[in-house]
């Protein structure tokens, strides 16, 4: 008779690991987040549980605070987050196009601009033109509030600037940041069927009171 008790014993704590197992989070279980209220350890800091990313206690921040994601506690100020499209991966044909397939008459790589419209930003933010299958931006960022950017999503629009006929757009997708991607600073999409990766850049600024 001991045999299937204890046999049930281990089938249970098999199925319900936590209830067998250490649940209490700890500086050597949660060494890359904070532990929150009901002993989960939270990773992706955010306004409602911040804390040293070392297994320290989360805690909610304050009205009028915020989570500082590089120093883990609150402070009492605003959170902008700078968005800036970072590269691109562009398919080196119009997979749209059967019987003209390249890009520009010449041959030449797609002109590349990346176009958004940011959570209550009035205008649209634009891209620098880069020709070239693999784009990289440095200037054409909007700067959103944080919150904000965490409420509402990104208009995001990708094309191929041609000066003597309407630009080929690549596509337009509609994105919501998360705040996992608040906490790694980029987040990557793609726009089928022609751009096979778009990294933006998330860069985080700060203004105490
Ligand atoms: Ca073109
Ligand atoms: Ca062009």
């Amino acid at each position: 008779m001991r045999r299937p008790a204890s046999l049930l014993l281990a089938l249970t704590c098999a199925l319900l690991l936590s209830a067998c197992g250490p649940s209490e989070c700890t500086p050597d279980n949660c060494r890359d987040g904070c532990c929150g209220a009901d002993d989960t350890c939270i990773r992706s800091l955010g306004d409602d549980a911040c804390g040293p990313r070392t297994g320290g206690t989360c805690e909610g921040c304050a009205e009028g605070s915020v989570c500082h994601l590089q120093k883990q506690t609150c402070i009492v100020g605003v959170m902008r987050t700078r968005v800036q499209p970072l590269a691109a991966s562009i398919l080196d044909f119009d997979p749209l196009d059967e019987e003209d397939p390249e890009w520009d008459p010449d041959g030449s790589p797609p002109d590349v601009v990346v176009e958004m419209r940011c959570p209550s930003a009035s205008e649209r933010s634009r891209t620098e033109t880069v020709q070239s299958l693999e784009p990289r931006w440095s200037a054409g960022s909007c700067q959103v509030v944080s919150s904000n950017l965490l409420k509402n999503p990104i208009e995001l629009s990708i094309f191929d600037v041609d000066d003597f006929s309407f630009d080929d757009e690549f596509g337009t997708v509609y994105y919501q940041v998360t705040r996992a991607d608040l906490n790694r600073g980029w987040f990557e999409i793609d726009i089928p069927e022609v751009v096979t990766a778009l990294r933006v850049g998330l860069t985080h600024i700060y203004s105490e009171h």
